[in-house]
């Protein structure tokens, strides 16, 4: 096993952190949101350098919004010593209140970067689901791009799906997928183990960030935020 075994990626981690973002009251927590896409970068990082630019592109987008939590004081509207970054339902109404959700170009708010990640969760939702319908021999690069065309692309522009095109050459296999997402036992009769644990796992994670996914996505959908610039 390796040495440092707490900083490589736990799909494990992935699951907890986003079947606790969910509440009683369906609001999204998103400091343990902001946690599953921390370890989903793990992740990332471990599949090599041409992936490199995506994970900074995740990297950056947490930080807007910890950097955002980090700098907003609750007003007075706003529950006494409440965080108005706690849900992603008080980060909504906090930033309308303040107006800092621009509707018609470009700005810095929570709403329009967490967008960013929620598009992001759709792409990973339908590749993680297509992962988990795999076979020995199915080609990550192929699927990950039908959910790419699927999820993201409509949102980017010719240059930026040429080099997401690009990167995803660079995949690892199916079998080395399995071992990031599942651990790596050496012994040969351990494989087929390893892959049945590693697709149940893979099936819970995708129910938690699908309930995620609908949740955030009622949310954005009822204040009008779907297409946020
Ligand atoms: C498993 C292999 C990963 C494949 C990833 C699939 C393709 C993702 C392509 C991401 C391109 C990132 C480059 C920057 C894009 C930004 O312009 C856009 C829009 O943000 P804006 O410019 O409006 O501020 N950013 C995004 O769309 C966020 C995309 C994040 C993609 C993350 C996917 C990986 C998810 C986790 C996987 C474990």
């Amino acid at each position: 096993s390796r040495l440092c075994r707490g900083r490589d990626f736990q799909i494990h981690r992935v699951l907890t952190a986003f079947n606790s973002a969910v509440t009683g009251e369906r609001e999204i927590l998103l400091e343990r949101y902001l946690e599953g896409w921390d370890e989903l970068v793990k992740f990332l990082e471990s599949l090599g350098t041409v992936i490199g630019f995506i994970s900074q592109e995740v990297k950056g987008k947490l930080g807007v919004v910890r950097e955002l939590r980090r700098g907003a004081p609750a007003t007075e509207e706003e529950e006494e010593g409440g965080d108005p970054y706690r849900t992603l339902r008080s980060m909504m109404a906090h930033e309308l209140r303040a107006g800092l959700v621009d509707f018609r170009r470009q700005s810095l708010s929570g709403c329009r970067t967490l967008l960013r990640l929620h598009r992001a969760l759709h792409w990973l939702q339908l590749f993680l689901r297509a992962v988990g319908r795999s076979s020995a021999g199915d080609s990550m690069g192929a699927l990950c791009s039908v959910a790419y065309n699927q999820a993201l692309a409509p949102y980017h522009s010719w240059l930026l799906r040429q080099a997401v095109g690009v990167a995803l050459v660079a995949l690892p296999d199916r079998a080395e997928f399995f071992r990031i997402v599942c651990g790596e036992e050496e012994e040969e009769e351990e494989k087929g183990e390893r892959e049945r644990e590693g697709r149940q796992l893979l099936e819970r994670t995708v129910l938690a960030i699908t309930r995620v996914y609908n949740i955030t996505q009622e949310a954005y959908q009822a204040n009008g935020m779907l297409d946020l610039p």
